[in-house]
């Protein structure tokens, strides 16, 4: 496993144990980083405390991705407290439910608007924020975590797939721009892993026994998985690494039939 001991992230996107970047926080932790942890809003503080504190000399902070000064005030902070940063570790992501549960076509505007802010543009707004910081640690990682949804057509997910899409070509546009500063943009996509942003959706269950029986691996894959996958991504190791979209999903997206 990567040794970050020395270096500085930040994690958006807890809510709860269960959540993907919970997971890479804890990865990240273990390695020796010191971690800015941030909740969406006063209904996640408490969660995202109590696992904090299961961390080295943590930071938490809030952080509403679709706010400009909550953005902001974020990396304000960081600067203040940590000086640079060496890492990105973002896990944010939202459609409003009912554009999850009734078929594409009737998207409406306002559901995509807030679905490409807050689960695409919020990467480009992170990542502009970050630069500087980065800069003067002489580079840095950042990684965000996509679904197939972006490339394939997987019902009820709807916008979520258009706003993965974006999130993707923002990935490689921003590798682009930031690589000349030696700082790395990536994304896993993770197979899918039941969390809070699992719940409730309609058949979740029949897409994870799908994977099962057709992903090359045969199983479903773990948060830790992708927590494993995300330290290669931040450290070292995949130094020669940038704009790349890296599957941890049993393999799922190679099979054909
Ligand atoms: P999760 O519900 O634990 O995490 C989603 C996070 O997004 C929550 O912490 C929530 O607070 C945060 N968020 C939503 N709107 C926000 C806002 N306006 N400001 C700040 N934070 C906001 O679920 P998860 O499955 O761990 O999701 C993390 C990421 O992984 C998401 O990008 C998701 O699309 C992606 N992903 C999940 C799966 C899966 O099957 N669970 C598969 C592939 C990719
Ligand atoms: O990215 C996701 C889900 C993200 C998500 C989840 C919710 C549920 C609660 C975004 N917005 C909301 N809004 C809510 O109100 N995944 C990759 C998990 C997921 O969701 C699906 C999937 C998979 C996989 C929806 C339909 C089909 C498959």
């Amino acid at each position: 496993m990567s040794d970050l001991s020395g270096q500085f992230g930040v994690v958006v996107g807890i809510a709860n144990r269960r959540s993907i970047a919970w997971a890479i926080a804890q990865a990240a932790s273990q390695a020796g980083a010191r971690l800015a942890l941030t909740y969406q809003d006063d209904r996640l503080r408490e969660n995202v405390e109590e696992l904090a504190a299961l961390t080295r000399d943590p930071l938490v902070l809030p952080c509403d991705v679709a706010h400009d000064q909550a953005l902001d005030e974020l990396f304000e902070t960081i600067d203040r407290e940590f000086g640079g940063l060496d890492f990105v570790v973002h896990g944010a992501a939202f459609a409003p439910k009912a554009e999850l549960a009734d078929r594409f076509v009737r998207t409406s505007r306002d559901g995509f608007r807030i679905a490409l802010d807050v689960s695409a543009y919020s990467l480009v707004a992170m990542a502009r924020r970050a630069h500087p910081l980065m800069v003067r640690r002489g580079g840095g990682s950042i990684v965000t975590l996509t679904y197939l949804g972006s490339q394939r057509v997987f019902p009820n997910y709807n916008v979520m797939g258009v706003a993965k899409a974006a999130l993707e070509a923002s990935v490689r546009y921003l590798a682009h721009d930031l690589g000349p500063d030696n700082i790395r943009v990536n994304a896993i996509s993770a197979g899918p892993i039941r969390t809070l942003a699992a719940t409730g959706i309609a058949g979740f269950g029949d897409i994870l026994g799908i994977y099962r029986d057709r992903a090359p691996l045969r199983r479903n894959i773990a948060a830790e998985e992708v927590a494993a996958a995300a330290m290669f991504l931040i450290g070292a190791e995949s130094r020669g690494v940038t704009g790349e979209i890296l599957f941890v999903d049993a393999g799922f997206h190679t099979a054909g039939i």
